[in-house]
């Protein structure tokens, strides 16, 4: 099975990419997985200043997934550029890099910074964090609002990079922010970002998390970024989508493909399998070699089409 795609037109070796926010920087990933073989490592979000995110206890165990409210921690873009990015680039590794900010023209100053920085073969643009101040902040639950990141980091970034929007689940219509930044130029989409949610710890009687909500991500997320998946294929088949949500096997990976991703995040499944990522990829390549197809490609947006 021919297992190449692409983000936006950069071709790409496997459609399995890590999952921003997941896997950090790479660093820890590499004993458990050839990088290079990854499609990409998404990075984790980076914004312009360091930050040491919210108070802690940051990450919480619910039984069908996990929440954090990690809260933008991070290097900031001096050290991705002076550490993190280096350390990918002399391994041959493809970095997708998350960038983002709380003003519009934070997002154009990071994508200006990136230009031309070797190895990184496009930027995820993360308006979907739901661990910031205000609701407000959350560009992707606004259709102008998001167009308006999205524009201005397309005229900023590097004409080479491929600039994908990640969406949120948290809003009515999803469709109409993908098709508002993807009119504002957007080269595809990555979707989905966490579900805002609660645990409360019963005998405290208090919320787990020092932030008190935060972001769901596993399997309990996976239908419903599915579904996300769906209907911007359908609304938008020819825009690429980078699926993501409790992608832990290769039949995960199938389904959104089917529903229409030319490309796939796992993410939390690696905190309890280091190894997810290539064998997520191997069990893909199997699901679809076992169904008759000769090509990923072929599969892409399979399950729209009449039977
Ligand atoms: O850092 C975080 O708390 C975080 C981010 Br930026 C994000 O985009 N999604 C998430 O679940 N957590």
């Amino acid at each position: 099975v021919d297992m190449g795609t692409a983000i936006g037109s950069v071709p790409i070796p496997s459609p399995v990419l890590t999952a921003s926010g997941c896997s950090a920087f790479g660093r820890e990933l590499e004993p458990f997985v050839d990088l290079t073989a990854i499609g990409a490592v998404v990075t984790k979000s980076v914004q312009l200043r360091p930050r040491s995110g919210r108070p802690t206890p940051r990450m919480a165990e619910t039984p069908s997934g996990m929440l954090n409210s990690i809260g933008l921690q991070g290097p900031g873009i001096d050290g991705l550029l002076a550490e993190e990015l280096p350390w990918l680039a002399e391994r041959g590794v493809r970095s997708l890099v998350s960038i983002a900010g709380t003003r519009v023209e934070d997002f154009a100053e990071l994508a200006e910074r990136l230009r031309g920085v070797p190895g990184v073969l496009g930027l995820e643009v993360n308006i979907s964090c739901p661990n910031v101040e205000s609701r407000g902040e959350v560009f992707a639950c606004d259709p102008v609002a998001a167009s308006d990141v999205i524009a201005a980091v397309r005229a900023a970034a590097d004409p080479a990079h491929p600039v994908y929007a990640k969406l949120s689940p948290d809003v009515t219509d999803i469709v109409s922010v993908a098709r508002a930044v993807t009119d504002a130029g957007a080269d595809g989409l990555s979707m989905i970002n966490t579900l805002l949610g609660l645990v409360i710890d019963p005998d405290t009687m208090r919320p787990v998390l020092g932030g008190i909500t935060g972001g769901l991500s596993g399997p309990a997320i996976r239908p419903v970024a599915l579904r996300c998946v769906w209907q911007v294929h359908a609304a938008l088949p020819q825009v690429p989508i980078l699926g993501m949500g409790g992608i832990r096997t290769g039949l995960d990976a199938l389904q959104f493909v089917l529903a229409g991703a030319s490309a796939v995040s796992v993410g939390t499944a690696v905190f309890n399998d280091p190894s997810a990522l290539g064998r997520v990829h191997e069990e893909l390549a199997a699901a679809l070699s076992a169904r008759g197809f000769a090509s990923l490609q072929d599969a892409v947006g399979h399950a729209h089409r009449p039977v």
